[in-house]
């Protein structure tokens, strides 16, 4: 059966449920997601390919492929975005700068990122931006901008506040609001004499990194916090509260990565309590398996959860999605084309949620047909509405996309 006549069936039993199949796609096709461009490259960046990844975050694999420039990680960025429908952004760390020749990272300038806003403007990609506080000599005993030692803590200090000015820099060519994100890996290996005077250096190298008031409309920052990495077991500087509390009184977005809490606390939780005290949070949806091992995101329940959570509450303009998962032991276009396509479908499964008749249900205290509710939307013909939302998009139909990865696999980088 067609693609549009598996469609019209669907619609008919979704608007039994009264949801309007259409509306549901056009909205999701809406909602940006924001692309990490280092599933590419096993976040190796192009500062010196052959350093090692530090920062309790680790790649395993070594799938055949890699991009090994900048031409090659845009050329399969270009392929992926090929194959998932929806508007897209691409998230850049500062070390994926365009030089010829090597440059410190406090000395990255904006015209550093010149070729990607070209780039990015042909496609009509708005870009995200990170400074990179990690897989660098002063940053490898662990600690960045909370280091005792002043000199290290202004190294780090001035990569930031770079950044800033970078991300500034792009909002204003790209008229766009770029969100920077701050993840600093600070931590303990071991138990800590002093977490609070660390806390204390990092707060205080925050509020010098933004101390300079930059343009809402063309930079925003974010905090992202963590529980443990590797090598930073005992203590992490920038914890859940540190950050909350940061975000909080600085006005400064809060950054939530779905692997960066403890294996039963969800992120699809967060977004209520911190969405009221915070104008805007940022995601990083990641799949942890057993520790923040960012595996690629599925469409297991708690994506569709903090989709749900995102849409039941119109936030679409408060929560920004972007994707943080590295995977170098697959195809890694199918890596970015998994994670990404799966984060747009639990846009619209939760697009398709009936969540006014939801609330109304539990308003009334009837949590029988709650739950009754909850399980029958489980089953409704979702699989036909996503068909057509691709379709739509012009992008490949159900498993189709994967022959496009395997003839460009066989094609360009079996041949890297
Ligand atoms: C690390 C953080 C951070 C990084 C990226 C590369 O645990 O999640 O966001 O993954 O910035
Ligand atoms: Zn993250």
């Amino acid at each position: 059966m067609s693609t549009k006549k598996m469609y019209e069936i669907a619609k008919e039993i979704y608007a039994q449920y009264g949801i309007d199949t259409d509306a549901a796609i056009k909205l999701v096709s809406q909602i940006p997601v924001s692309m990490h461009c280092w599933q590419g490259d096993d976040v190796k960046g192009f500062e010196n390919p052959d350093g090692d990844l530090t920062g309790g975050i680790q790649v395993t694999g070594n799938y055949p492929g890699k991009a090994r420039n900048i031409a090659e990680l845009r050329a399969d960025f270009d392929k992926a975005c090929e194959l998932i429908p929806g508007k897209k952004r691409i998230n850049l760390h500062s070390f994926y700068l365009d030089s010829d020749v090597p440059v410190s990272r406090e000395k990255i300038e904006p015209k550093h990122f010149d070729s990607w806003i070209d780039w990015a403007k042909e496609r009509n990609l708005g870009i995200d931006y990170n400074p990179s506080c990690f897989s660098h000599p002063l940053s490898s005993d662990g600690l960045t901008i909370s280091h005792p030692d002043k000199n290290v803590r202004d190294f780090w200090i001035e990569h930031c506040k770079g950044s800033r000015k970078v991300a500034e820099y792009i909002g204003k060519k790209l008229n766009n609001t770029v969100i920077t994100n701050f993840w600093m890996p600070d931590g303990y290996k071991d138990i800590p004499a002093d977490r609070y005077g660390t806390r204390l250096r990092m707060k205080e190298a925050y509020d010098e990194i933004f101390a300079e008031p930059i343009d809402e409309k063309y930079n925003k920052d974010a905090i992202e916090s963590k529980v443990f990495g590797i090598g930073a077991e005992s203590c992490t500087i920038g914890s859940g509260e540190f950050c909350m509390g940061y975000a909080a009184k600085n006005g400064k977005l809060l950054t939530l990565d779905t692997g960066h809490f403890h294996p039963t606390e969800v992120v699809s939780d967060k977004i209520s309590s911190t969405l009221l005290f915070l104008d805007e949070i940022l995601l990083h949806v990641s799949r942890p398996v057993r520790w923040d091992s960012d595996h690629v995101v599925i469409l297991d329940d708690e994506l569709k959860a903090i989709a749900c959570e995102i849409l039941r509450g119109g936030f679409t303009d408060r929560v920004h999605i972007g994707l943080d998962f590295f995977d170098g032991s697959i195809n890694r276009i199918a890596a970015w084309t998994i994670g990404t396509r799966s984060m747009q479908k639990a846009l619209l499964f939760a697009a398709l949620e009936p969540s006014a008749k939801l609330r109304e249900l539990e308003a009334t205290g009837d949590y029988t047909s709650r739950l009754a509710l909850m399980e029958e939307i489980k089953t409704l013909p979702f699989s036909a509405v996503w068909d057509m939302y691709c379709e739509m998009e012009g992008v490949p139909v159900r498993s189709a996309w994967l022959d496009e990865v395997k003839k460009y696999e066989k094609e360009v980088l079996l041949k890297r």
